[in-house]
């Protein structure tokens, strides 16, 4: 992944100083685009070790229109906890006892996260992320958008209204309430020569830490409906509004860019599923990934 080095390098060299909603402050450019072959192999990083393992897992609980964070903590992904539990503090006063990023904040998000896991009335209230990705794509306002375009594509793969979307308007209040409006939007699938493409529309992305997900997790999905489409698997084609290096990963950009990419690793996926919400965990294997040591940085919440 070539393209993502360069990406880092533009935002050094070009980015713009901006403020942001969590105050730490970015280096921000608007508008960029990657495109990755899947038939190249499977774009999972390699100057950094990605715990991939996290990707698959949100990926299917997206997928079963989940929207509690239950069911990753479950699994061990840890991904979406700085969210519900920053809204737990606020709604609870706890917001001055536990200063964000502090070491007691840290402490009391383990607590947290160990009380969802074992009380479910808990989960119930406090590991909600309100109607987010999981609930927008499967049931948009009554609209199965993921069933929906599996069939269309089957139906019509020359249509150009392959699309789904997360970005709903009257539901952007109960997101912001306890989670984020989405950032990656908007995705729309195409078919050529047997093959399916799909391109994302990204508004906001965290370069160092969100957007490694978002690539795998959207390489996956494409694999993934193509399969359910008896179709081969073509390019993802990642588009992006506001493309940002948060201040305190500007190290760790530096540091990576110090390193060489190594060759792609390969994603297999059994080949007996056949329907999009068939998958399980145990359907994926990732073969010779072979990264670079992880890059550990603090996420702005
Ligand atoms: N907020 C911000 N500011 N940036 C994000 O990327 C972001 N992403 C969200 C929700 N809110 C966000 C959901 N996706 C990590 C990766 C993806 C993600 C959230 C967090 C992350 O912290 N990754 C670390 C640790 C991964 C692990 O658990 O091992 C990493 O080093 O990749
Ligand atoms: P915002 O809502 O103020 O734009 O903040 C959201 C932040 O989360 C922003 O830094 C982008 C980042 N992000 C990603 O990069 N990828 C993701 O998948 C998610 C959920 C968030």
């Amino acid at each position: 992944m070539q393209q993502y080095q360069e990406l880092l390098q533009h935002i050094l060299d070009k980015g713009l100083r901006k403020e942001d909603r969590t105050g730490t402050g970015t280096l921000s450019v608007f508008g960029y685009q990657l495109r990755a072959d899947l038939a190249e192999g499977f774009p999972l990083l390699t100057t950094k070790k990605v715990y991939y393992k996290a990707i698959i897992h949100e990926l299917l609980w997206f997928l079963r229109g989940d929207t509690n964070i239950r069911y990753l903590v479950q699994h061990g992904v840890k991904i979406w906890n700085e969210w519900p539990f920053q809204h737990y503090l606020q709604a609870n006063g706890l917001e001055e006892r536990f200063p964000k990023y502090s070491e007691a904040w840290k402490s009391e998000m383990k607590v947290f996260v160990a009380r969802i896991i074992e009380e479910e009335a808990f989960a119930l209230e406090w590991g909600e992320l309100g109607p987010v990705y999981g609930r927008q794509w499967r049931n948009f306002g009554g609209v199965d958008q993921m069933q929906e375009v599996v069939e269309q594509i089957k139906r019509s793969p020359d249509s150009r209204r392959h699309i789904v979307s997360a970005w709903n308007p009257p539901d952007i209040p109960a997101m912001v309430k306890s989670g984020l409006p989405p950032c990656h939007v908007l995705f729309q699938f195409y078919v050529g020569e047997g093959k399916l493409s799909c391109q994302l529309y990204q508004r906001s992305a965290d370069v160092f830490l969100g957007v490694p997900f978002n690539i795998a997790s959207y390489a996956l999905l494409t694999m993934m409906v193509a399969q359910a489409c008896g179709l081969q698997a073509g390019e993802f084609v990642h588009t992006f509004g506001d493309a940002h290096l948060y201040l305190n990963h500007l190290e760790q950009a530096r540091l990576q860019l110090s390193r060489e990419p190594r060759p792609l690793p390969m994603m297999k996926i059994n080949p007996e599923v056949t329907g999009l919400f068939d998958f399980r965990f145990e359907d994926f294997e990732l073969q010779g990934y072979d990264p670079h040591p992880p890059i550990r940085a603090q996420v702005a919440v």
